[in-house]
């Protein structure tokens, strides 16, 4: 193909929708510290994703690792290896040990079925993912963290805009995290957010991403700076106005490539799950080297030596990393193993043009 074709590519306003979004900031000079546009944006991000409680964050990270803080949990948190190095590098600088469950094999997400018999008398809480987009099993999840007392707290950064059974996912459990990194379906540049039902978590977490500060006088909790600027709210308020669009020009392409691959013997593809209104955030092909008769190692290089990268998400397991070297073993978790070393995420953005779409499918199909 002869193209250079990156695994994603950040929506973006228009250049002067923006430029009227910030002219303001020039006039006021305030640039941050839960200014104008954080505020509005907090407030139409509440209305777009029909949740009851909603903190902005500079980032998706540091909204978990503070989400985690503020929930004061100690001991042992369930979750999956299957994820970026966030969601485990979270727990651990909570001071949490994770206990890595292994994960479904249909959609990825954490296998409900075996979290029980990794419940200890130290466990505070589970931390699924909501991995590609895959809604997890709420309503298991729910039930095992009801029965044992644990706090259930979702990583649902690949999950703006998703529905299950018509509410918006960041609904579920006592807390979600979303993120609006540039490469995320919406973005605020960086940026992410905490949603909630408890509105107690409201103030413990508008405290804790300004170092704790209640007044000029008065510190209440050992806080850090994690709180989103003016510009990053004002690329959110423009990009907000056309996510609808940007996901409806995401269906087309995920459906190209689901109407060149579906079928060919050795691939599997993304799954359709149940009542839920998906938000085309990545398209993962896993490949099977004994029936497609490649590895995904094989095909990675080949597209890659056409200009196509595609990425690797999410090989090694956090659980793998050499941070950890020592600690977990990976073998404890076989399908997220098998899978982490043989999926591959395929480029996806609202702009990738169907030519391309054919183009990197005929790479994959030896058709090229
Ligand atoms: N939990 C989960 C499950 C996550 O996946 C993530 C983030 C988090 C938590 C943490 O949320 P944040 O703190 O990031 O808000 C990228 C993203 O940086 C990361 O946000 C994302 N997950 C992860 C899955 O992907 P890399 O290391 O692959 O990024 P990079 O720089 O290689 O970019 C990938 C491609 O995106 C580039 O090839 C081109 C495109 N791109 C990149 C940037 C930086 C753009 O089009 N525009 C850009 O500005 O991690």
């Amino acid at each position: 193909m002869n193209k250079n074709i990156l695994v994603t590519r950040s929506s973006m306003p228009d250049f002067d929708e923006y430029i009227d979004e910030i002219r303001e900031l020039w006039d006021t000079h305030w640039l941050t510290n839960m200014g104008v546009k954080h505020q509005e944006l907090e407030r139409e991000l509440k209305a777009y994703l029909g949740v009851p409680g909603l903190q902005l964050f500079t980032n998706g990270h540091m909204a978990l690792e503070m989400l985690l803080q503020v929930m004061k949990l100690e001991g042992e948190a369930i979750t999956t290896p299957f994820t970026f190095a966030s969601t485990t590098h979270a727990i651990v600088r909570n001071g949490l040990t994770p206990v890595f469950c292994d994960i479904r094999e249909d959609d990825y997400t954490i296998d409900a079925d075996k979290i029980e018999s990794l419940i200890t008398d130290k466990t505070s809480a589970i931390v699924p993912v909501h991995v590609y987009g895959n809604v997890c099993e709420v309503e298991k999840l729910k039930g095992i963290a009801d029965r044992h007392g644990l706090k259930l707290i979702y990583d649902a950064a690949h999950c703006f805009g998703v529905k299950y059974k018509d509410t918006g996912v960041a609904n579920f459990g006592d807390a979600s995290m979303l993120s609006f990194h540039a490469t995320k379906v919406f973005n605020t540049i960086e940026g992410g957010a905490v949603c909630f039902n408890d509105e107690a978590l409201r103030d413990e977490l508008y405290f804790v991403k300004n170092f704790g500060i209640v007044d000029e006088l008065h510190v209440k909790t050992v806080g850090g700076n994690a709180k989103m600027n003016e510009f990053a709210a004002a690329m959110g308020i423009c990009n907000l106005r056309h996510v609808d669009a940007e996901i409806a020009k995401r269906k087309i392409v995920y459906e190209r490539y689901m109407e060149r691959l579906d079928g060919v013997p050795g691939l599997k593809l993304p799954v359709t799950q149940p009542f839920v209104k998906k938000n085309y955030a990545y398209f993962p092909v896993v490949f099977d080297p004994e029936v497609f008769g490649e590895s995904r190692d094989r095909v990675y290089d080949r597209l890659l030596a056409e200009g196509i990268h595609a990425r690797k998400y999410f090989y090694p397991l956090t659980s793998a990393f050499e941070c950890y070297e020592g600690h977990f073993d990976p073998k404890d978790t076989p399908v997220a193993l098998k899978i982490s070393e043989s999926v591959l995420t395929l480029p996806l953005y609202s702009d990738l043009a169907l030519e391309d779409v054919d183009g990197i499918c005929d790479v994959i199909l030896h058709r090229a």
